[in-house]
């Protein structure tokens, strides 16, 4: 059976929220009709801020790799933030941490990146255990950015899966929902009387069904509908043809935003 959660609208869960990040996202879905995530994986400055400025207005979230910029400097992050708020989405650095609570905290708040600084979203494998999630939480609470979990992941033959999946879920629920907001997962994972959380997901496109290096795509009607996931991140789908960046964005906006009337139906 469905997720309870499924039929709820964005807008009614966004009222409800603790986390201000989750709140403006959930509220951005709803004013812009979107529930589209472009995952920009392009490695020159010029050309993120390019693609940005053209899915905008398709999009409730950018994801970025801030590690795979050649010319990165932190003009370019202060330029995502500041578009951010002209254009109406929220960020998301698709960071994955994976250590020490320690070690998490320097890596999002120091270094040439300072993550948590301008990225209101960042995500965490939960291999090393709540350590992680406190960490993190040190940097990114006062801030008011939210974090989610790799509960589950696209790749064929990822080990996150059955009781894995189900700790990470028993982490967020021990985190809070002011700071853990949901999950990286390719279905609903948490339970009926779970708190609200955000299911986001990656390997959504229309056109293919794999990548040939382990990638696997569904569909936004598989995903958001069938699935009851909340966000779809699409990345290749969208930026390959540079021709038709913005249509193939609107593309998967209305297929994604169709698949969550629908679901609301059921
Ligand atoms: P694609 O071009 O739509 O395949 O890009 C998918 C993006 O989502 C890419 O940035 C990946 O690093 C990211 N991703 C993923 O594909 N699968 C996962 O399980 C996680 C992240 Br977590």
């Amino acid at each position: 059976a469905p997720h309870p959660v499924t039929t709820k609208t964005y807008a009614s869960r966004a009222a409800s929220h603790p986390n201000s990040t989750a709140r403006r996202l959930l509220e951005t879905m709803e004013r812009k009709k979107t529930n589209l995530c472009v995952s920009v994986d392009v490695t020159k400055s010029a050309e993120i801020l390019d693609i940005v400025r053209q899915v905008a207005p398709y999009v409730c979230m950018v994801k970025t790799h801030i590690d795979i910029v050649e010319d990165f400097t932190i003009d370019l992050a202060h330029e995502l933030r500041r578009l951010a708020d002209e254009l109406d989405f929220v960020i998301f650095e698709d960071r994955k941490f994976a250590d020490i609570g320690n070690t998490v905290e320097l890596q999002y708040s120091s270094g040439v990146h300072k993550i948590a600084s301008w990225s209101h979203l960042t995500n965490a494998h939960v291999v090393p255990g709540p350590g992680i999630i406190t960490g993190l939480g040190a940097a990114g609470k006062p801030l008011g950015n939210a974090l989610i979990l790799l509960a589950e992941m696209s790749s064929a033959g990822n080990l996150a899966s059955g009781e894995y999946t189900e700790k990470a879920v028993q982490m967020a629920r021990e985190a809070g929902l002011d700071w853990v907001v949901g999950f990286i997962a390719m279905h609903r994972v948490d339970k009926a009387d779970d708190p609200d959380f955000l299911v986001i997901t990656p390997g959504v496109g229309l056109d293919v069904r794999g990548d040939g290096r382990g990638q696997q795509y569904r569909t936004p009607h598989e995903v958001v509908h069938d699935s009851g996931c909340d966000v779809i991140i699409v990345g290749r789908g969208i930026y390959k043809n540079k021709d038709a960046v913005a249509a193939e964005a609107k593309r998967y906006q209305e297929a994604g935003w169709k698949a969550y009337e629908e679901r609301l139906q059921r």
